[in-house]
């Protein structure tokens, strides 16, 4: 179905504009930026609306001209959606509210009377636009992409084909969650076949660590606080920690992996200080318990081993809030 939508509007002389959510990981950029090129290689106008700056460790991975080029200029886009004739897709984005335009952009797009797509896998997808094609079985949104440029036939470059993998490697953790079966090894055969370096793309996003990333795992370290008895490991940055280590926020991507990675842990969570309060970002291993629902507590969501969500309040009040939920949730699970 979503496929004769996007063919419908191919060749039509529409312009495509493709968003993903704020705060991008490798699947929004990859998913986002591999269409649009994908749309422009095939001879359709397409560009890549961005609201935040590319993550540093993907900087490489998208810095072709061709991939460079696709990036939009707020100003351009308004002239753009004047003239109608935009189809617009949003990738990897569960909620309205996270799509990576300013209020004011996604407003000029709701009123241009353009088909909306929104091409997903999380499982807390809302479901919010014209078209909506949400996956959950599919382990990145990246993999969802590379089945529909398969099915459209859309022409694809090694750099596309790299920027997939990331998604993919990025959103599995490197081929290990639960979620990778044989869909998601068959997908990323083909973007191997299609000339996606597995080194370079693993050494731009996992051996290229900046020195002030690892001074925050220290500090985040050092904030850990682990019982072995409930099996819940917490910690957490503050905004002074970030200042310490001269750190931006997207620098702690990945602290709440190394936390999940210690002996004994069932979730672990990791909250950092954000403008009006905090935000919790929560794992859990090998299937034993579901973060998501714990999130959604929370007003937040995401996937069922790997979950986010927004709180308000002070440090310790924060923290034992979402400590008491996840021991609930461990303490119910030993009981059924
Ligand atoms: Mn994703």
């Amino acid at each position: 179905m979503i496929v004769e939508r996007l063919k419908s509007h191919l060749s039509s002389g529409k312009y495509w504009l493709v968003l993903h959510h704020v705060s991008p990981d490798s699947d929004a950029i990859g998913s986002s930026f591999a269409l649009a090129a994908c749309l422009r290689a095939a001879g359709e106008k397409a560009s890549v609306v961005m609201r935040d700056a590319v993550p540093s460790r993907l900087e490489r991975i998208v810095a072709s001209k061709d991939l460079t080029d696709l990036i939009i200029a707020e100003h351009e886009l308004y002239s753009l959606l004047e003239n109608g004739n935009v189809i617009v897709v949003v990738t990897d984005t569960a909620t309205e509210n996270r799509i990576n335009s300013t209020a004011q952009v996604w407003q000029a797009i709701r009123s241009a009377q353009t088909e909306i797509f929104n091409i997903d896998h999380h499982v807390s997808n809302t479901l919010w636009a014209d078209v909506n094609h949400v996956v959950t079985e599919a382990a990145s949104c990246c993999q969802i992409i590379v089945d529909i440029i398969g099915q459209l036939g859309l022409p694809k470059s090694p750099a596309i084909a790299n920027l997939l993998y990331a998604g993919m490697l990025d959103d599995t953790g490197r081929f290990c969650f639960s979620s990778v079966n044989g869909d998601v090894l068959r997908a990323a055969s083909i973007v191997l076949d299609n000339g996606a370096d597995p080194e370079f793309v693993a050494g731009e996003l996992y051996w290229s660590v900046p020195e002030k990333v690892l001074l925050l795992r220290k500090i985040a370290f050092d904030h850990l606080e682990f019982s072995s008895d409930s099996g819940l490991a917490l910690t957490w940055l503050a905004d002074e920690d970030f200042t310490l280590a001269n750190a931006q926020p997207e620098d702690s991507e990945g602290v709440v992996d190394e936390i999940r990675s210690l002996k004994g842990v069932k979730v672990a969570v990791f909250i950092r200080q954000i403008e009006d309060g905090w935000k919790a970002s929560l794992r859990t291993k090998a299937g034993i318990c579901d973060v998501n629902r714990i999130a959604s507590l929370f007003g937040g969501g995401g996937h069922k081993a790997a979950a986010g969500c927004r709180l308000v309040g002070s440090l310790d009040v924060v923290k034992s809030d979402i400590s008491s939920a996840i021991l609930t949730a461990l303490h119910d699970l030993s009981l059924s």
